[in-house]
C-alpha cells in the first residue's frame, strides 16, 4: 500500500476528491481467476451504457487508491478481492480523470452485477474482443491479457 505519486507523506491524498493537481483518479481491476478475465457491461450513463469494462470508479477524499478498488469491487460486485499489481500506464478518461488499473484476485464471493452493471463475463485471452470494451479500458485490457494464460 506505497503511497502513489501524489500522495502527501502520510499516504493519504489530498482532500477533495481530485487530486491537487485537477485530476480525479479513477481506479479499476483487472479481475483474474481461474485463467479468465471479468468483465463488466456498464449499465449508465447513457454515453456508456452496453460497453464492457474493468469494474472500479472514482477514489473518494482521503482514501487510498488500493482502498477505493477494493470498496468498488464489494460495491459493484459483492466480493472481497486483493490487489495485485498496478499495470503499467495511466489512461486519460474524460477530461479532468485518469485511470489506473491493478491486477486482483477474488478472495471470497461470486461476481454479481449490483451496482452500474447490467451483465458479468468471464473471458478467457482468446476472448477477450468478443465484448465491445471501452475505448479507454482497451489498453489496461491488453496489458491485463499478457496476465492471463497463453499469452
Ligand atoms: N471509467 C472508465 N473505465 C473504467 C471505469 C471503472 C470507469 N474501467 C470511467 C467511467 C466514468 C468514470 O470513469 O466516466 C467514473 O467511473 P464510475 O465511478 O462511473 O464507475
Ligand atoms: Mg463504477
Amino acid at each position: 500500500n506505497a503511497p502513489g505519486p501524489y500522495g502527501n507523506a502520510s499516504g493519504q491524498r489530498d482532500a477533495g476528491s481530485e487530486r491537487g493537481n485537477g485530476t480525479v483518479l479513477v481506479v479499476a481491476a483487472a479481475l483474474l481467476d481461474r485463467g479468465r478475465l471479468l468483465a463488466a457491461r456498464r449499465s449508465a450513463p447513457a454515453d456508456l451504457a452496453g460497453r464492457w469494462e474493468l469494474p472500479g470508479g472514482k477514489v473518494e477524499p482521503g482514501e487510498r487508491p488500493e482502498d477505493a478498488l477494493v470498496r468498488e469491487l464489494r460495491e459493484e460486485l459483492g466480493v472481497e478481492a486483493e490487489p495485485g499489481e498496478r499495470l503499467p500506464g495511466a489512461w486519460p478518461l474524460k477530461p479532468g480523470y485518469v485511470l489506473w488499473v491493478w491486477t486482483a484476485r477474488l478472495l471470497s464471493g461470486e461476481p454479481r452485477p449490483l451496482e452500474d452493471h447490467d451483465a458479468l463475463r468471464w473471458l478467457a485471452r482468446a476472448e477477450l474482443d468478443s465484448v465491445d470494451w471501452l475505448d479507454q479500458d482497451r489498453p489496461a485490457v491488453a496489458e491485463a491479457a499478457l496476465r492471463l494464460p497463453g499469452a
